[in-house]
């Protein structure tokens, strides 16, 4: 469980939704946002063909979660969209270097992602990896030279948060943890959740910090928005294991039912589905719970909190 002194275990918190925020507009307006500035991101020269593996996984479609957390949460304190999209930007890179390069063989093996052949499956293992390492360095080069009008101080807190969420002490570590726990016979409840809070947790709490460092938040507001990260993380994942086993392919856009074919230690696995989907829920909430001091400015983080568990891809 997430844990830095704000209210994480499972008790529910009696926060009253607002019925008058539109989540599915919401959701629509910023991904049109942020597919645009995707879009303008990279431009195909020379050498062509890795300019274009890099846009055919980086323009596949996605939820685009992450920066719309980003997007979010710098609005939320203050701060505006241009501010972000850098950031915001570079976090989908991210993400999808991630996704390119778990997909490969040498790690999930996957034909399919987003609803599309996987980047090896039509560029070639070789360029895929090269494809994923250009995103990567491509992602920090587009915040440090792309961000305006921030303090250069926050664009620096910006570009170490972001090595951190990434490298060993996030995504690589927690994709090292997981590699190593496939087919064993038992995974510790401690060993999954140092899975997940780094291969997972870690970028969607760098999206969610990073937006509202851009901004200058206060301490107190980056303490809420980190317990609140933390929580949605969780829960995050616990409805990605659910959806494996409870989601079609054609769903999800990847091949489902792959955690049980390669063994994978899952929060099903452990509690099964119905206790899974409890503490989700119960996450949520106290993901919520943490946002009740911003008032109704909020209501774009606690509605994607409500869409994260209720999500069906
Ligand atoms: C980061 C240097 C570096 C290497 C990569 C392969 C690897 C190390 C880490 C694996 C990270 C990984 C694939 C985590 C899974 C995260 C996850 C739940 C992905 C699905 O995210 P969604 O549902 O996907 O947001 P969309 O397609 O909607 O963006």
């Amino acid at each position: 469980m997430p844990n830095n002194g704000h209210q994480l275990n499972p008790m529910v918190s009696q926060l009253q939704i607002d019925t008058t925020f539109d989540l599915s507009t919401y959701l629509k307006e910023q991904k049109a946002l942020v597919e645009k500035a995707l879009d303008n991101s990279i431009t195909i020269i020379y050498p062509e063909k890795i300019y274009e593996a890099m846009r055919y996984s980086l323009l596949a479609g996605g939820k685009r979660l992450r920066p719309i957390l980003c997007l979010a949460t710098c609005e939320l304190v203050g701060g505006n969209i241009e501010m972000a999209m850098p950031t915001a930007c570079a976090l989908e890179m991210i993400h999808t270097m991630s996704l390119i390069h778990d997909d490969l063989p040498a790690m999930d093996d996957d034909d399919y992602r987003r609803g599309k052949l996987t980047n090896h499956k039509v560029y070639g293992e070789d360029i895929a990896i090269l494809a994923g390492d250009g995103l990567l360095a491509y992602a920090f080069e587009f915040v440090a030279a792309q961000t305006k009008n921030v303090l250069p101080q926050k664009v620096l807190e910006v570009i170490a948060k972001l090595g951190k969420a990434v490298g060993a002490a996030g995504l690589v570590g927690g994709q090292v943890v997981d590699l190593d726990s496939e087919g064993l016979a038992e995974v510790s409840e401690e060993t999954l959740s140092f899975i997940h809070t780094h291969k997972t947790g870690a970028l969607l709490e760098a999206s969610v910090l990073c937006g509202a460092i851009l901004a200058s938040a206060s301490q107190d507001s980056l303490d809420r928005l980190s317990c609140y990260a933390q929580n949605i993380g969780l829960a995050f994942q616990i409805v990605d294991d659910i959806l494996d086993i409870t989601a079609t392919t054609e769903e999800l856009g990847k091949t489902a039912g792959k955690d049980i074919a390669a063994q994978k230690a899952t929060y099903p696995s452990i509690w099964g589905l119905e206790k899974s989907r409890s503490q989700a829920q119960i996450l949520v909430q106290n993901a919520k719970a943490e946002l009740e001091v911003f008032g109704e400015k909020a209501m774009p983080l606690t509605s994607l909190a409500d869409y994260i568990v209720s999500r069906t891809n």
